[in-house]
């Protein structure tokens, strides 16, 4: 099977290739950062006035404008046409685009094809967003992250959770470099953009800018690390000011970097590109799902000799390490294939708003007919629609954990009606069961510390949802030992395994009464 995919690809790849010009900005930080002003200022877009905090992920698809000819963003993209996909005779136009495309050199266009649309994510910085950030995070992404300059990073707490605003940067400089599996030494790149310079007194910024840059490069000292992470230089801006000089430094040192990907103008198959134009329209048309089996009928219909099934297999395997689409190569999940990206997004958004009505949630605690009743209202009927796929999505992102529950007798698996959502929890723990059982006489455990960095959200989320879905939770004084960052679990009548998730992951099996 190997052996035939390799075939495949190389054969793939002698065929017709086009140049494929392809990146993302991500701009990630802290709550209130200013992430979604600087997004405004960046895209030329009014820059808003009213605070309102980013629900989820906003992506900007399409709405920063890289110009071929002088290699730059540009600034202003209102009045600038979009490349514009017809919905009739979507086909046959895209695959005649694609062959005045392949016929121009790469410097060389004709007018509207000079442009290519640059994806602006705007993340939200809640942290209950954070453990579905993941499924955005490419290798290929140029990173802005975000964070409040006029403030002091070592001590003021900026986020919900109360770490300061040097920790909240480890955090996603972590979590980037962990998610986005490098290949390259030095993509994805990570831009350190510090706001609210308007706040500081003129004479004092550029002391406030070494200050900043000195702490932070005494933070980031892994060359590993650092190899991604731009220290030579700290953007510092007003983002609530479009003629801010620092915001056009920024956009040019974005330009650049566009250009560094090894994967800007990289010839792919030209299969690749009329598909991936298709699943745009389709977007721009209103569906976010559609099924392997559509995906085929529509490769037979693209104009030019159409993939094999492997080659269509691994096209959409590439789409979805490029964070375009969700196709995941699991028996329950390859039916269906999410064509768009923010999709995920809101079906987690479903549940968050959701905790007002259904208080379990913040116990950590979700019935399928609460799922059920939740994507019943009219917002949320599409996931209604693929109910089932949307919640082994939801499983297989570790956001959902199913309590796998088998009959001692005949082994049969039992039907249990809950989920428990990891990420959700907010309840502390206030038992006296650490102080009483914690104690060295009574367990043994061992500390998982990660090396140059924190340890990112979603990894003891999905620690946690993998314990659950196996053993019950403990309950001890009355209360459910399921806390955030805390849950003990029964093993056995006399063992329980317990989980402390802060700074590092620390796992402990404890006896009833002795070692
Ligand atoms: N003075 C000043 N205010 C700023 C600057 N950047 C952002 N703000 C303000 O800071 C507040 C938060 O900005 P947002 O852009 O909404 O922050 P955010 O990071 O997107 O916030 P979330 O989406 O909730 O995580 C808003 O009231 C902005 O007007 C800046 O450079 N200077
Ligand atoms: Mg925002």
């Amino acid at each position: 099977m190997e052996y035939d995919n390799k075939k495949d690809l190389l054969q793939l790849l002698s065929g017709d290739l086009v140049p494929s010009f392809d990146s993302r900005i991500l701009v990630v930080g802290a709550y209130e950062a200013g992430k979604t002003t600087l997004v405004s200022n960046l895209i030329g877009k009014v820059i808003p006035i009213e605070r309102q905090s980013t629900d989820g992920i906003d992506v900007y698809f399409g709405k920063l404008l890289f110009d071929l000819k002088t290699q730059k963003l540009l600034k202003k993209t209102m009045g600038k046409t979009q490349p514009d996909i017809p919905n009739d005779d979507i086909l046959q136009k895209l695959s005649k685009k694609i062959d005045e495309f392949e016929d121009d050199s790469v410097t060389d266009h004709s007018s509207d094809q000079d442009v290519i649309p640059i994806p602006v994510l705007d993340f939200a910085g809640q942290i209950v967003y954070h453990a579905t950030h993941q499924t955005f995070i490419t290798s290929h992404g140029i990173y802005l992250i975000t964070f409040n300059g006029s403030r002091d990073a070592l001590s003021d707490k900026e986020d919900e959770r109360r770490i300061t605003i040097l920790e909240n940067i480890r955090l996603w400089v972590s979590s980037i470099l962990l998610y986005s599996h490098p290949g390259n030494k030095d993509y994805p790149r990570l831009i350190l953009v510090a706001t609210h310079k308007d706040l500081v007194c003129q004479k004092d910024i550029p002391n406030r800018r070494s200050q900043l840059l000195n702490t932070l490069s005494a933070c980031f000292t892994d060359v590993n690390v650092k190899s991604h992470l731009m220290l030579q230089k700290l953007f510092f801006v007003n983002a609530l000011n479009e003629n801010d000089p620092e915001m056009e430094e920024l956009r040019a040192c974005i330009s650049t970097t566009i250009t560094e990907n090894p994967q800007w103008g990289q010839r792919v198959p030209k299969q690749f590109l009329i598909l991936e134009m298709l699943f745009a329209a389709l977007v721009e048309e209103g569906k976010n799902i559609i099924s392997f089996e559509d995906v085929k009928k529509l490769n037979t219909q693209i104009g030019v000799k159409p993939l094999s099934t492997t080659e269509l297999e691994l096209f959409l395997g590439v789409q979805n390490i490029c964070g375009k689409i969700t196709y995941i190569d699991d028996p329950k999940l390859q039916n269906y294939i999410v064509i768009d990206p923010t999709c995920l997004i809101d079906v987690l958004k479903s549940i968050v708003t959701s905790v007002p009505i259904i208080a379990s949630l913040r116990q950590g605690r979700l019935t399928k007919s609460d799922l059920s009743n939740i994507w019943s209202s009219n917002k949320f009927s599409n996931f209604l629609k693929h109910k089932e796929y949307f919640q082994q999505l939801l499983v297989h992102y570790d956001i959902l954990s199913e309590m796998r529950r088998y009959d001692r007798e005949n082994g049969k698996k039992i039907y249990v009606d809950c989920y428990i959502v990891p990420c959700m929890i907010t309840t502390q723990n206030t038992t006296t069961f650490v102080e009483k059982h914690l104690t060295s006489d009574k367990c043994v455990g061992f500390v998982f510390e990660f090396s140059a960095s924190d340890v990112p959200d979603a990894i003891p989320c999905r620690l946690i949802a993998s314990i659950l879905s196996i053993w019950n939770v403990k309950s001890y004084e009355n209360v459910d030992l399921l806390c955030y960052g805390f849950v003990a679990v029964v093993l056995d009548r006399k063992h329980n395994l317990v989980v402390k998730t802060e700074h590092t992951i620390a796992v402990y099996i404890v006896h009833k009464d002795r070692k």
